[in-house]
């Protein structure tokens, strides 16, 4: 559907729902009135302006309600109606093309609320694959994508009615009559007649193929319509296929990309110049959750790690709850989310800014490895992910034999095992809606321009490690960039900006 035309059918089918005059007469002032004392003429019309907000309200943020988030005619920030409905398209297409049959229904649900305690939610995330297809940030909703023998296709949301009083107290909804305009939809029905929709789908095409991805459902009744009417075990999840899509960033998820990057780089750079000996790791989580707010996230995209001294070698450490002691480092593994996309960073400081012997020993193993396997992603086309494992593997096991933390006759397989005890985890995994983005796809496939992926060699050293000398036990590292792959064997690394260069970093932490 043309904008122009989108947008002047929301404008008639809501002065037709509400009685308003029209969106535009409705949109809200950029700009807050002046306070410098107005004549009684410019009052009034400052009062015209100014008030009141439109009465109609949207599930989700919308260019009339919240200019300061969304463009014109955009729908997320930074998408308009034709990407979502491309995507759709182009999942359509993948579907056809994977098997012989001729019929098929794609079902996607979105997420569903979950309850920190009695009717209390924790923020409401939307189920990714949903969002990527729908644009639509609300719970308890379905999107049905058909195609027929002939090619034709169907596109359908199902979206919870208005309700006046569940909107009293949850916000309100976009409901069944808006949705077809503000989705780019062709139909839009009651979620509550979804089994009825799919019974009579099965009837009418006793041959359709059903995409579900069961697993990945939390909207129990939605799992049961659809085992009911599409008999499970014939049932296929297209997540595989969702996923090949987003796996390759269009131009506004790279945009989108970029910013995300800056924004959790400059917040943790704000961080690690602002910490001191004695903080707690708790402050330090509030700092850099704080930045990222202020430059525009919409909160940090997962539980950070700030891991002081020892902490730093337990992983997936998120406690958070200790001081971190003069003469330790920090490991801070944060990113945020901006306009739905994610980014992922890790860092690791001198909380005094002076790294002392041992830790700059293994801070200088660890920042060349990390630096050596940007340069093989420049390799595009050849490097996969599990590759770039083994390559760390190798590398950070040369390394620590050179100074004397492996064995100089470990060599080869042996070596790579040594190395392996030092970085038990994987060195990247692909970035994008998701921390871990796209979880189904292998990481043994060749990068191609449009993949963002991180690389995040480690180094842990349990106090436990009786093979190591005594200086280096406790300590624990790991550097992060997130990175978008180029043509032309070029990559871009996004969180770049992010101080990682040991003169630097103990520069900015100490003041210098
Ligand atoms: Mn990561």
């Amino acid at each position: 559907m043309n904008l122009v035309k989108f947008y002047n059918q929301i404008r008639t089918v809501r002065s037709r729902l509400l009685q308003i005059p029209s969106a535009y007469d409705c949109i809200i002032p950029r700009r807050p009135c002046s306070s410098n004392a107005p004549s009684t003429a410019t009052q009034n019309q400052a009062k015209k302006k100014c008030s009141p907000r439109p009465p109609i309200s949207f599930g989700q943020p919308m260019p009339v309600t919240h200019p300061h988030l969304l463009g014109e005619f955009e729908l997320l920030p930074g998408f308009r109606l034709p990407e979502f409905q491309a995507r759709r398209k182009a999942l359509l297409a993948l579907v056809r093309s994977h098997t012989g049959a001729k019929e098929h229904l794609i079902v996607v649900p979105s997420a569903n609320k979950k309850y920190m305690s009695d009717k209390i939610p924790y923020v409401f995330r939307q189920n990714t694959d949903f969002l990527y297809l729908s644009g639509c940030l609300e719970p308890d909703s379905v999107l049905t994508l058909e195609v027929d023998g002939e090619g034709n296709e169907k596109c359908t949301m199902f979206v919870r009615p208005k309700d006046r009083h569940a909107e009293l107290w949850d916000g309100p909804r976009t409901g069944v009559e808006l949705a077809p305009v503000v989705f780019g939809v062709d139909e839009a029905v009651n979620v509550g007649e979804l089994k009825g929709y799919l019974t009579k789908y099965s009837f009418g095409h006793p041959s359709g193929m059903v995409w579900f991805d069961e697993k990945c459902c939390d909207l129990g009744d939605v799992r049961k319509i659809v085992g009911d009417v599409g008999k499970l075990e014939g049932v296929r999840s297209p997540a595989g296929l969702i996923h090949k899509l987003r796996l390759i960033k269009s131009e506004v998820e790279m945009e989108l990309m970029r910013i995300t990057c800056k924004v959790a780089s400059k917040a943790i750079n704000r961080t690690m110049q602002e910490s001191r000996p004695q903080q707690s790791e708790h402050q330090l989580f509030a700092k850099v959750d704080y930045f990222c707010r202020m430059g525009g996230a919409s909160y940090l995209a997962y539980p950070p790690v700030v891991a002081g001294g020892a902490n730093a070698t337990v992983i997936h450490y998120v406690n958070n709850n200790q001081i971190v002691r003069d003469g330790e480092m920090v490991l801070m593994d944060a990113g945020c989310e901006f306009g739905g996309y994610t980014s992922d960073i890790t860092r690791t400081w001198p909380i005094n800014g002076e790294f002392s012997e041992p830790q700059r020993i293994l801070y200088e193993v660890l920042a060349q490895v990390q630096k050596e396997l940007l340069g093989c992603l420049q390799h595009a086309g050849g490097e996969t992910l599990d590759q770039l494992f083994d390559t760390m593997c190798l590398k950070l096991g040369k390394y620590l034999q050179e100074v004397g933390l492996i064995p100089k006759s470990a060599q080869g397989v042996e070596l790579g095992r040594a190395a392996y005890k030092f970085c038990p985890h994987h060195v990247s995994h692909y970035l994008g809606m998701d921390v871990h983005d796209t979880p189904s796809i292998s990481r043994s496939i060749g990068l191609t321009p449009g993949m963002v992926c991180t690389v995040e060699p480690g180094i842990y050293i349990g106090k436990d490690r009786r093979d190591v000398p005594e200086e280096f036990r406790g300590l624990g590292l790991r550097i992060e960039d997130d990175v978008l792959i180029l043509p032309d064997k070029q990559i871009e690394v996004l969180t770049e900006s992010c101080v990682k260069d040991l003169r630097q970093l103990e520069a900015l932490v100490s003041g210098r």
